[in-house]
């Protein structure tokens, strides 16, 4: 095994495990060892915290133990986050995207992942947090008038408010010319045509691919 990916298994370990004291040192290793940030959080951090999930999933992790993993990975986005976004692609600004996490969803993650690389690739990234409640999307989206407004949502129950933000975007007539972009762990293509999001991205690079595409570039 080379040291590069013996790195990226210990990152993995540090986030199953939720050794959050160790996460930002081995982050840190794995930058001077030369690793790309996107391919730190793609190959070392992510399958950690997939395996977290699953565990939990399984009932193996108890919620305590999902916490502790969540933080380790935060701690080392929290070194990697400035980088991801400090990667400027553009020299022009693309657009502006409002993004958010939708209401009753605290997952923030991978929407701060896809606003990163979002920045990186040229776009001005608004972002509202977790937990936005519809009219909060609503207000902003009016007050602001961005070109995309992008919404996460990681949990089943919580997809149904984007559905719900788009329709009341449509009903207060600001979806014309504004784009709406979904994304999420239970997200699928299929769920973004039948309410009708303009497009779905699987993953924070397809998010920027799709964004572009939005916006024309
Ligand atoms: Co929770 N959680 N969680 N969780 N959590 C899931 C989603 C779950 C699948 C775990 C499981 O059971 N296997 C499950 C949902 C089940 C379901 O709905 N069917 C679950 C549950 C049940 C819960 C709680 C209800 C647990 C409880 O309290 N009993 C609770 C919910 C709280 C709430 O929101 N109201 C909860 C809480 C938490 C923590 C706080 C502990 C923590 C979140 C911390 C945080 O985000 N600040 C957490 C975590 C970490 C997870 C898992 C393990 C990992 C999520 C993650 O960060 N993935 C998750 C299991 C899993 O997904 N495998 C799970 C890594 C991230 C990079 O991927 O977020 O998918 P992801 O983002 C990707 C793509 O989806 C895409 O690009 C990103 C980057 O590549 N993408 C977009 C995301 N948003 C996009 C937007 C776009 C485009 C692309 O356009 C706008």
């Amino acid at each position: 095994m080379t040291d590069k990916s013996a790195l990226l298994n210990q990152l993995t370990k540090i986030v199953i495990d939720g050794l959050i004291e160790e996460a930002e040192g081995a982050t840190k290793e794995a930058l001077a060892q030369g690793l790309e940030p996107l391919a730190i959080v793609e190959n070392g951090l992510v399958p950690g915290i997939e395996e977290a999930g699953a565990r939990f999933a399984r009932g193996d992790y108890f919620l305590p133990e999902l916490v502790a993993s969540a933080e380790a990975m935060q701690t080392a986005m929290a070194v990697l986050d400035p980088l991801l976004r400090a990667k400027q692609e553009a020299r022009k600004t693309l657009g502006h995207v409002l993004l958010g996490t939708v209401e009753g969803d605290i997952h923030t993650i991978g929407k701060n992942i896809v606003g990163a690389l979002l920045q990186a690739a040229g776009f001005v990234v608004t972002d509202l947090g977790p937990n936005v409640a519809v009219g909060t999307f609503v207000a902003k989206a009016r007050e602001l008038k961005p070109d995309i407004v992008g919404m996460s949502a990681l949990l089943t129950t919580t997809m149904v408010k984007q559905q719900q933000t788009i329709e009341a975007l449509s009903r207060e007539g600001l979806r014309g010319g504004l784009k709406v972009m979904v994304g999420g762990a239970p997200v699928t293509e299929e769920w973004a045509r039948k309410i009708g999001a303009d497009a779905f991205a699987e993953d924070a690079v397809a998010a920027v691919a799709a964004a572009k595409r939005l916006v024309g570039a």
